[in-house]
């Protein structure tokens, strides 16, 4: 009789502990985790060996997201021949939306409202982009003999002019040019800094000043060096200055004096402006064009929020072809603007 009663206590002492460690492990699933299984050596090495983000080459259609989302309407309309009231009202708006400007979204409207689109809205949109955009948009790299060709960068403040000379640096240098970097930014510290690290990276010779200097004498400089070493360009940073300071456009036109004077000659002035900042953009250009005497438009920031039609406003309105296009922050996000490839990108299917 003990010996069954001493069996039944042992059970259910050895049952009450059962249950309590299966109500803890319930309870507690978190205080449990497997043990991690060991990095695998050859996921640690791929991960370091593989290029930076930054440095693959753009894909337009991809950076142009924003922009070609705008045309997502016009993309899908369907059918050819005459074009529908309805249709035209969508045409306009997505225009107007995309920043081409008043002018451009007119004469398009007027034009589907004549002629029909034979082959597609779509069809006729992009062709009407297409005839929107200058002829020739050439880049030059060569000066007259003896003399070494400048590229003079010029627009406001933070439009990516510092950032545009440091990707163009790597450009030229990847194409087999010497490069002189001018650090013609003397208004702050940091700018010459800044085009010192692009410098460093590109593998790009560089003359700079104290802050304050006299950005032509910069310039100057830099000419004698690359005409000493027989450097292939120079590339001059300027400061962004506000473009209704007569003042300071007055300076720029002394630097491109400067700059264009023996042993240099400026054979591209590049207005840098950011697309992000649409219509105005426009405006800026007008109070730069007459100081600076451009070549060409830099258009950096088409990535993101911009809506990619201020291209072809800008084209339009100015009469300036847009050279270059940036697409991002890294080094390889520059692209040589291209209107066929551009328009592609927002209109195919
Ligand atoms: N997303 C994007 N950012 C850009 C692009 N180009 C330049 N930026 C960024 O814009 C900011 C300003 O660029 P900067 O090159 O310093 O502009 P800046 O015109 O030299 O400015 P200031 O020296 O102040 O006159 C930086 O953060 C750049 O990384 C671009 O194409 N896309
Ligand atoms: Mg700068």
């Amino acid at each position: 009789m003990t010996v069954v009663i001493i069996v039944v206590v042992l059970a259910l002492v050895v049952l009450a502990t059962l249950t309590v460690v299966i109500r803890r492990r319930r309870s507690s699933p978190a205080l449990v985790s497997a043990p991690r299984a060991a990095m695998p050596e050859v996921l640690v090495s791929e991960v370091a060996e593989r290029p930076q983000l930054v440095d693959e080459v753009p894909v337009l259609e991809q950076r142009l997201g924003a922009s070609r989302s705008i045309f997502d309407r016009v993309r899908s309309m369907v059918g050819a021949g005459a074009v529908s009231d309805d249709q035209l009202d969508v045409v306009e708006e997505v225009l107007l939306r995309s920043d081409v400007g008043v002018a451009t979204t007119t004469a398009l409207l007027e034009s589907l409202r004549e002629n029909g689109a034979p082959e597609g809205v779509a069809h006729a949109v992009r062709a009407a982009l297409l005839s929107s955009f200058a002829p020739e948009r050439a880049v030059s790299t060569v000066a007259d003999p003896g003399r070494v060709p400048v590229w003079l960068f010029v627009g406001v403040n933070g439009v990516g002019k510092t950032t545009t000379i440091g990707k163009l640096a790597q450009r030229h240098i990847d194409e087999g040019r010497s490069v002189v970097l001018a650090a013609g930014d003397t208004f702050r510290a940091a700018a010459s800094e800044q085009l010192q690290q692009w410098a460093d990276r590109t593998g790009a010779d560089i003359v700079r000043a104290a802050e304050g200097a006299d950005p032509g004498s910069v310039v100057h400089d830099a000419l004698g060096r690359a005409a000493a070493r027989g450097a292939d360009i120079v590339l001059a940073d300027t400061a962004g200055r506000r473009a209704n300071s007569t003042n300071l456009l007055d300076e720029l036109s002394k630097i491109r004096r400067v700059a264009d004077r023996d042993p240099g000659q400026v054979v591209e002035t590049f207005m840098v402006l950011d697309a992000t900042t649409g219509q105005n953009a426009l405006s800026q250009a007008r109070e730069f064009q007459a100081a600076a005497n451009v070549t060409g438009i830099v258009l950096t920031k088409l990535d993101g929020t911009a809506r990619g039609g201020i291209v072809v406003a800008i084209e339009r309105e100015l009469g300036i072809p847009v050279k270059f296009v940036g697409v991002g922050e890294g080094v390889a996000d520059l692209i040589v603007f291209e209107p066929h490839a551009f328009v592609d990108s927002l209109l195919d299917a």
